[in-house]
């Protein structure tokens, strides 16, 4: 019987931005899937007790600590991390606020820590991947990377941005049978979506406003990420697949 084209067995994957949310929830799914994980964040202990949560669940995976943000960390995890053969730039935050008042460490934290970050980190595992003649990239775009609303600038700036960073990726890697796409999730539970769901006016707008009529989960995502990471995607490049419950598709 040969062996499924969404199998990772085999596979070292490092997704960035892992102890919580959905980055933790794109480890659990590629691990499932048979790839060999290691969780990153900035903080140890919340790594530890992420790898010790997903243990309880039989499965196992590595950690290491490192701030993708910071260069000079990159540099130097990349050197003991090992080849990385799938790499998830999922590493994302929030600093929501009107753009007139926008406090310039509040637009350059987003930016560095959602676009640049996944610069950094490409930059670091890309020449493995390259000199191997595999690997698989997929940037955590977002329903923001193409859909903007009120108080969201530099979130939808640096989302926007890792759209055509990944097509940028593509332009130049493809060549090395090196696949790079994205995943851009929609209105999904997450701790970085709970004030809004909390929210009744404004849970209610996005039942109404999403065709499939709920908030997706971290698991909706596991499918399309396995399927981005997987040999069954070898011919897909510079794509960015949505997965938001039909939101982007109607007005
Ligand atoms: C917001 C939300 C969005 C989601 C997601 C949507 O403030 O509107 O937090 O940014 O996080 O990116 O795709
Ligand atoms: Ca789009």
């Amino acid at each position: 019987m040969p062996a499924s084209p969404f199998a990772l067995t085999g596979r070292r994957a490092l997704v960035t931005g892992s102890s919580q949310g959905i980055g933790l929830a794109l480890a659990r799914a590629l691990a499932q899937a048979g790839a060999t994980v290691v969780l990153n964040g900035r903080d140890p202990a919340r790594l530890a007790a992420a790898a010790e949560s997903l243990r309880a669940e039989s499965i196992e995976v590595h950690t290491h600590a490192f701030d993708v943000t910071d260069e000079a960390a990159v540099v130097a995890a990349s050197a003991s991390l090992g080849a990385i053969d799938i790499l998830v730039n999922n590493t994302g935050i929030h600093r929501r606020g009107p753009l007139e008042t926008m406090p310039l460490a509040d637009w350059e934290a987003v930016l560095k820590t959602n676009l640049t970050s996944a610069f950094l980190v490409a930059r670091a595992v890309a020449p493995g991947m390259i000199t191997r003649r595999t690997g698989k990239i997929i940037n955590v775009c977002s329903l923001m990377s193409d859909l903007a609303r009120p108080t969201t600038g530099n979130y939808a700036a640096a989302k926007g941005g890792l759209k055509m960073l990944t097509r940028a990726m593509c332009a130049e890697w493809a060549q090395h049978n090196v696949q790079v796409n994205a995943l851009a999730p929609g209105y999904i539970l997450t701790e970085l979506t709970q004030p809004l769901a909390a929210d009744a006016k404004f849970d209610a707008w996005i039942k109404a406003r999403t065709p499939a009529g709920r908030w997706g989960s971290v698991a909706d995502l596991a499918g399309a990420a396995v399927f981005l990471a997987s040999p069954a995607a070898d011919f897909i490049n510079g794509q960015i697949l949505t997965v938001d419950g039909g939101l982007s598709a109607v007005i």
